[in-house]
């Protein structure tokens, strides 16, 4: 009987560490990342671009945790599509790891330019939470000719479904609080 006892002790002390170890990796594997998709939204108000970086310029992406007071910067790019704007113009700001890491990070250009109606998503390695701020570094008004357009989106997962916010230029900060949909 004790040995019969211990077995099924053991058994299901084995299966309680083994349920514990897959749920810690479910979790870590899909709530520690944030995925922000940036569109371009200049083409409505610029068909005519001819600058070298058309459309909206994005130094960097970040997401500031209001608990550690830390910032977090895209990691990586999930996918992206740079256009060049009007007819015989060359974007040449379309290297796309320019956006990864802090806005100082990087070459020259430190930014990537989306091209009118272009577009890029990002992933960045921690999950948003209530009291986060996301930071668009778009350099329109910092060191560019003019604050432009460009439409944000967020998703835990990189195909979506999307939360899209208010279309916005030159540098943002969104601000995530209270009983947000994407949060929960
Ligand atoms: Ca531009």
């Amino acid at each position: 009987m004790t040995s019969v006892f211990k077995t099924k002790t053991a058994l299901l002390i084995g299966l309680v560490v083994i349920a514990v170890v897959a749920l810690a990796f479910f979790a870590l594997a899909t709530q520690r990342k944030t995925y922000v998709r940036i569109v371009d939204a200049t083409s409505a108000t610029d068909t005519k671009d001819t600058t070298p970086a058309p459309g909206a310029d994005i130094n960097a992406v970040e997401i500031f945790k209001s608990k550690t007071q830390q910032s977090v910067y895209a990691s990586a790019v999930v996918s992206s599509n740079l256009l060049d704007g009007t007819a015989g113009n060359q974007n040449a700001a379309k290297v796309v790891t320019s956006i990864l890491g802090s806005p100082q990070e990087n070459q020259e250009p430190k930014y990537v330019a989306l091209g009118p109606g272009g577009d890029i998503i990002v992933q960045l390695n921690v999950a948003l939470k209530s009291g986060d701020m996301l930071v668009i570094h778009e350099i329109g008004a910092e060191s560019g000719p003019r604050a432009e357009q460009y439409t944000v989106s967020i998703s835990k997962n990189p195909n979506g479904p999307w939360s899209d916010f208010d279309t916005v230029a030159g540098p943002h900060e969104f601000i995530f609080e209270g009983d947000f949909p994407f949060l929960r």
